[in-house]
């Protein structure tokens, strides 16, 4: 079968919805770190939206920081992939045209500095990663001590890691010019584009001081809300993409129908017309980032841990059994009532409880394989966001966080699957420790940021969690969850 490309874009099936605008012609407005699967979905279909509902010149180039893959996969089809939703309503395909090339950091880098400082490139976005930000303990100054970091700091022009990538980005386009930029993080963090800004002047500070004042002055950094369900693709729903559209894809991606883009209304210069293709533009970021990662995000990771543990491989075979599980519907649809809704700040007028209820569905899409492992990965970067606000908050019930948190100790300590996290080293030397259980729980909880021993809240919970985690070691995960 032929790849998709343009000059294969006849033979692709006329279900597929075509571009809108004329591709031929468009120029670069905006550069993208980290164009995986989750971009495709999300901003690069706005912006593509957005093009074809008002114009204007955004053609996107992505940057991979490490991997070659992506560009492997997009720069053969000319930038062009299928986006794929699948919905109770129906399935959808559309052609998706904004991103023109994706640059490789070892390979391209001249070119992305140039991009980076060229006037036509007004806005960055990113989708790199919680952990891709390089925070310190505090979650808003920069990690110095990071390896990346370090090496970034000694060699500012070779930077590897996406603030060092981007600080030396901005001294250059302060030489050439010093042309406003919008700097927009997409990523599951909360106020995440104050935190990279704040990682960012940390980082210049350091390197290039002399960038601090324009940085003040004409670099913004909205925050944005993003939201989409958009799983990592395995190779046969890459076949049956291929199959339903005709040519080969490589790079398509499959999602939900559901999709939402919060953004900071605040911006150094123009961007595209995001609003007119659907996302909402507001003053106060804050209280969509908390009903975001603190229902759907903190949810998610506690359905992964607890399906990891379950052996149940995707979220909606985790919730598809829920629906005849009756102790592990009811402990999932209380603690999003009684753990996590009272912690939230919702925006105003906001119907929390359909949002809720809308969740457990978009949970069990059948069309979605959204696997457990992929939302489990990450989880000491992750649990941070997501869970420990409303263990901080003061009027919700704990203890039923405490027990997904118990999954996630379970997964780490008494099983024998797989860590991917950044803290991996450190999670498989206590997984390995022969200390007491109540000694190596302290360790974990202290890769989350917290001193259980030093705080009188957490003194206390060492010992419900450790009850929880012992008798999930002995099999009884569902009797943890119906109590
Ligand atoms: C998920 C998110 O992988 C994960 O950690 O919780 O990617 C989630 O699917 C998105 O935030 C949904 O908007």
């Amino acid at each position: 079968m032929q790849r998709l490309a343009t000059a294969t874009l006849p033979a692709l099936s006329p279900t597929v919805t075509p571009i809108a605008y004329n591709r031929d012609a468009l120029r670069t407005g905006i550069v993208h770190l980290g164009p995986g699967a989750f971009h495709r979905a999300h901003q690069a279909l706005y912006t593509d939206q957005a093009m074809a509902h008002s114009g204007g010149h955004w053609g996107i180039v992505g940057a991979s920081l490490r991997s070659t893959t992506v560009a492997a996969q997009l720069n053969p089809q000319d930038g062009l992939y299928t986006l794929r939703s699948e919905a109770a309503g129906g399935r959808q395909l559309r052609l998706v045209g904004a991103l023109q090339q994706v640059l490789t950091l070892s390979r391209e880098r001249e070119q992305l500095n140039t991009l980076l400082a060229a006037p036509a490139t007004r806005v960055v976005t990113l989708t790199v990663t919680e952990k891709g930000y390089c925070l310190g303990a505090d979650g808003w100054s920069l990690d110095v001590a990071h390896p990346d970091i370090q090496h970034d700091l000694a060699h500012p022009a070779q930077a590897q890691s996406a603030i060092g990538v981007l600080a030396h980005g901005l001294h250059l386009r302060l030489q050439q010019g010093a042309a406003p930029l919008t700097v927009i993080s997409c990523d599951n963090l909360s106020e995440n584009s104050a935190r990279l800004a704040a990682a960012l002047r940390d980082y210049l500070q350091r390197s290039y001081p002399e960038c601090l004042p324009w940085l003040a002055e004409a670099v913004r950094f909205p925050c944005s809300m993003v939201d989409r369900i958009v799983p990592a693709l395995s190779a046969e729903a890459l076949d049956e993409q291929a199959r339903l559209i005709g040519l080969r894809d490589e790079a398509a991606v499959v999602t939900e129908g559901f999709s939402q883009w919060i953004i900071e209304d605040t911006f150094a210069a123009a961007v595209p017309d995001w609003a007119g293709a659907g996302a909402l533009l507001v003053q106060d970021i804050r209280p969509y980032e908390s009903l975001k990662l603190g229902l759907l995000n903190a949810s998610h990771s506690a359905i992964a841990y607890i399906g990891l543990l379950l052996d149940k491989e995707t979220v909606a075979d985790v919730v598809t059994d829920v629906a005849g599980d009756a102790p592990l519907r009811s402990y999932l649809e209380r603690l999003m009532a009684e753990a996590l809704i009272p912690a939230l700040t919702t925006p105003e007028g906001f119907d929390v409880q359909a949002y809720a209820a809308a969740l457990l569905q978009r949970f069990a899409n059948p069309g979605l394989r959204h696997r457990c492992a992929q939302i489990a990965m990450d989880g000491t970067e992750k649990i941070r966001q997501r869970w420990l606000p409303a263990l901080a908050a003061p009027a919700n019930n704990h203890d039923l966080l405490l027990r997904a948190l118990a999954a996630w100790c379970a997964v780490i300590l008494h099983s024998d699957l797989s860590i991917d996290d950044p803290r991996q080293a450190q999670l498989l030397a206590i997984r390995a420790s022969d200390e007491d259980d109540i000694e190596r729980l302290t360790r974990l909880l202290a890769t989350l940021g917290i001193d259980a021993t030093a705080t009188p809240a957490w003194q206390q919970r060492l010992g419900t969690l450790h009850r929880h985690c012992q008798a999930i070691h002995n099999g009884k995960l569902r009797e943890v969850l119906a109590a």
